[in-house]
């Protein structure tokens, strides 16, 4: 999209964060924590990066990465937790998500969907970092547990994303499994009815495959895992690091493999033994706190890819 000043997209968002120092943040909050900067750890991570020498990337990333789309995160002050809890007078947040509360009272999440899919969100920058850095085939996986399908908005190949939490582009029974039309269960719910299983006596409401609590994840997710110690570069980003099983997915990486988190806040380096330990010297981990968008430009610009990056960006534009 260009502006009506003629600068490119990515100009005009470089120059909203050329004052943002990723060093200097880094230090800030070193400050606080009394942790040393980690400029060095930087500089040789972007002329790895730079350079082509990581070649089997791996993205982890939650609900940080979609709040400039417009998408609240969880566990933020205001975020999805506190807006739904208040809204259905829930006892905890979590029950919004639960499957048992989806069983006995399923047009509260079809509410939710029904508004959430009108949205129409578009991806946000580190999507179309994400997806640049698949074209230039330098990544091996995206581990979501994001549900709002942006990563495919963005022009990421299907097979690249491994949904953990699932997504709105698929339907089935939560009961008996049964694979229900998603055409069917949008046009139910944009009349405001709740479709239910064909296929089991009792009424079983079909829900999106949205993984909540109390539900197993996609079978897709445990095969992938597996291969993680073939990454040889981890970028976490937007997640507090919290759900189970798929907070667990940074530790097991190669201990040789080098991880990157890319957060507003500070998260898993209490983890033991393979936590993050950003503050040794001979490890390969690297906070980089901040807004993701930011510091997805930032890394851009740094590795010198800002004008292929824009080219990429209109190219997808053009194509949808
Ligand atoms: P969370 O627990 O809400 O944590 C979000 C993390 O991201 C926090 O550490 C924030 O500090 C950080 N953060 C927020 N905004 C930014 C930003 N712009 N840049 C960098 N960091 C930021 O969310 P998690 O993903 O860890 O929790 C897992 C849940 C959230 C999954 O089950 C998801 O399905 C669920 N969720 C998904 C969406 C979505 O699909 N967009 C939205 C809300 C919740």
């Amino acid at each position: 999209m260009e502006s009506k000043t003629n600068k490119t997209e990515v100009e005009q968002i470089s120059e909203r964060i050329k004052n943002i120092d990723i060093n200097k943040e880094v230090e800030e909050q070193d400050t606080k924590n009394e942790k040393k900067p980690e400029s060095t750890k930087y500089l040789d991570f972007i002329s790895q990066l730079k350079e082509n020498r990581f070649k089997s990337i791996i993205f982890m990333t939650g609900a940080g990465i979609s709040t400039s789309s417009g998408i609240p995160d969880f566990r933020s002050k205001g975020g999805l937790f506190q807006q739904l809890q208040e809204k259905y007078e829930l006892s905890t947040p979590e029950e919004f998500f639960d499957i048992n509360t989806f069983k006995k009272n399923p047009m509260i999440f079809y509410e939710f969907s029904k508004d959430f899919l009108s949205a129409d969100y578009q991806p946000s920058q580190f999507h179309y970092f994400m997806s640049f850095l698949t074209h230039k085939g330098l990544v091996k996986f995206i581990f979501t547990q994001n549900i709002d399908g942006l990563e495919l908005k963005a022009g990421i190949p299907k097979d690249k994303i491994i949904f953990a939490h699932g997504n709105f582009l698929e339907a089935h029974c939560p009961k008996c499994h049964l694979s229900i039309d998603i055409n069917e269960l949008n046009k139910k719910n944009e009349k405001g009815e709740i479709l239910y299983c064909p296929n089991c006596k009792k009424k079983s409401p079909c829900k999106w495959k949205v993984v909540f609590y109390g539900e197993d994840l996609d079978q897709n997710f445990y095969l992938k895992r597996r291969e993680i110690t073939e990454g040889d570069l981890g970028i976490i980003c937007g997640t507090s690091l919290l759900v189970q099983p798929f907070c667990l997915l940074p530790y097991m990486m190669n201990k040789n493999a080098t991880r990157v988190l890319i957060n507003r806040d500070m998260v898993g380096e209490t983890r033991g033994k393979a936590g993050f330990k950003f503050n040794k010297e001979d490890s390969h981990d690297l906070f980089i706190q901040g807004y993701s968008d930011d510091i997805a430009l930032q890394i851009i610009k740094d590795c010198g890819w800002e004008k292929e990056f824009d080219e990429f960006i209109k190219n997808l534009k053009n194509q949808s």
